[in-house]
Parts: structure tokens; sequence; C-alpha cells
């Protein structure tokens, strides 16, 4: 039994990865802890460090590899922050990463609100925009970026915004979903530990749309983020225009890798008529291994792409 070997294994690298990143993820300001569970404990190698930093998703940290997100006091309606470097000094120099050299993601901890944004980089240092908070709430605002010299690093902060504030329950997962008149349909499940391709397809007036337009170097750029922690997940497109085999639709096909099982949201930017829509779905990953196991029925699952049907036992 292959899969139940796999699984098996799976539920101890899980136990692993959510006791690292869940006791960091629930205390408000994980950097210090981070660093004091590593000088507390049996004193790791250089290399444990490193291996447990790679392990680690996105976006959980405000510090790291000497990296420190900090946000900046703007006036109302704007949003600023610095990335301090390792000497200390606001870092100036930036590589250029899905068309951008600073990609601004935020969203409230419910995971409601969701924007993706590109602030504008004055002399100092200071990174500026609008404000993309969009009204009260305890929020999560993650920079992604690559420091000139550096390897591209996600960090986040938390910010809250004082108001009376309603919580959203988690939509339900779904395979479809429309925005801005756009149905969007989800197939493929995020398996834990492995890459799993993801593909969305995007009509209109229920017509395939095969005229995407590229957005950030891609026919759409999607982003997940992990319940309960807010863990920022890299999702790479499969492919890119121009490639020669890279369609404008109306499927855009990505490699999503997700650390562990639970829920995650995803959110696909995309652009069409000019404009950048954003679809969002509730995702479950690993369910079979949380939830009852389902009653065995028809051929078994091969993996992969064809995953994702309606009913496919996530829930
Ligand atoms: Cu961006």
């Amino acid at each position: 039994m292959r899969t139940v070997t796999r699984l098996a294994g799976f539920a101890v690298g899980l136990a692993a990865v959510f006791g690292a990143t869940y006791g960091i993820g629930r205390v408000v300001d994980p950097a210090p802890v981070a660093e004091s569970q590593h000088d507390g404990a049996a004193a790791p190698t250089a290399d444990d460090r490193n291996a447990t930093a790679d392990r680690l998703p996105g976006g959980l940290l405000v510090s790291e590899r000497g990296y420190t997100l900090e946000p900046v006091d703007a006036p109302a309606g704007e949003f600023a922050f610095r990335i301090a470097g390792p000497d200390g000094r606001p870092v100036t120099r930036y590589e250029v990463a899905h068309d951008k050299k600073m990609h601004l993601i935020v969203a409230r901890r419910d995971l409601s609100g969701f924007r993706h944004v590109h602030p504008a980089l004055a002399p100092d240092g200071t990174w500026r925009v609008d404000t993309p908070l969009g009204g009260p709430g305890q929020w999560r605002a993650f920079a992604d970026f690559t420091p000139t010299g550096g390897e591209p690093l996600t960090l986040g902060v938390d910010v809250t915004v004082p108001g009376e504030l309603t919580e959203r329950q988690l939509p339900a997962p779904a395979a479809s979903t429309t925005v801005d008149g756009y149905t969007v349909t989800l197939t493929g499940a995020p398996q834990p530990g492995r890459t799993s391709p993801l593909t969305l397809t995007v009509s209109r007036d229920g017509r395939p749309v095969t005229d995407l337009e590229p957005y950030l170097g891609a026919y759409g750029h999607l982003v997940a983020l992990r319940r309960g922690d807010l863990a920022y997940l890299h999702v790479h497109p499969d492919g890119t225009p121009g490639d020669g085999r890279t369609r404008p639709g109306p499927a855009v096909t990505f490699l999503a890798d997700v650390p562990s099982a639970g829920s995650y949201r995803l959110y696909l930017d995309f652009q069409h008529g000019g404009r950048v829509h954003t679809a969002e779905f509730t995702v479950v990953a690993g369910a079979a291994t949380t939830a009852s196991v389902p009653t065995p029925s028809g051929p078994a699952p091969t993996g992969g792409a064809d995953h994702g049907t309606p009913g496919h036992g996530h829930n």
C-alpha cells in the first residue's frame, strides 16, 4: 500500500511543520522567538538553522536572514514601510521579480480583504502606496521581494486597523467562483509535501476567455495563504507568455507546494480587458488525513491534474 506508507510519512512531516510554524505564528512578534528557540535548544549547527529556515513557508517572520520589515508612519490613506538590511540601514536596491521590485500583499487574519499592490520606492528606501487595507480588522501585510545580492524573501507583519470589525467565516471549498462577470473554475487539489498542478479556467458569459493579458509576466498570479497562521505560499505559473507553449487562456496552470494539510485560500489575479481581477477559492489540502477516510469508490485516484472534480471528498 504505497499510499498508506506515504500518508504515514507525511503525517510525521506535518507534525514537524505544524510544530514549528504554529508555535511561531501564535506569537505577536515572531522574530525574537525564532532566535531564542534556536539559541536555547541544544545548540544546533548553522546547517540546522538554515535547514529549518528553508522549510518554513514565507511570510511567517518579520525578520529573516538579516532583513526586517519595518512599517513606517504614513499619512491617512497611505501605507509605508522599509526593509532594513543586515547593516540596519534601509535597503534601496532590489531585483525585479514577476515584473516588480516589490509585491505587497495584504489580507485580514480571517483571510478576507486580499489585495496585491505595488508600492513605489523612494530614494531613502521607503516604500509607499495608497493603502490597500480595506477597513477595520487585524491585517497581515506581506512584502515579497529580492534584495540585490540576496535571496527572494517574503516577510510579514501584523497591522491593526481600529474600528468595528466583523469576523468573516472562511467560505466553503468550491470548484468555481465568479468575479467581475467572469467565472473561474479550479481543477486540481494541493497535496501536502509535493508539487501539485492547479489549473484555473476563465470564462465569461459561458464562453472560454482565450485572450488573457500578461500580468506580472504571466497569464495569472496566484497567492495562497494558510488558514490559522497565514503562511504565504509560493505558487509558480507553469509557463510564461511567449514561450511557444503557454496559451493566453482559458486555462492557466500553477505548480503549488503546500507544506501541510489544512485549509488554504487561493487568490488568482488575472488581467483581461485592461483590468486586473481577483478570483478567490478555498481549498483543503490533505483532507483525507484529517477527516474521516472516505469510502473507496471507483478507481483509485491517479494523482495530479485530474483531481478536483466537484465532490472529490474535500470539505
Ligand atoms: Cu505583485
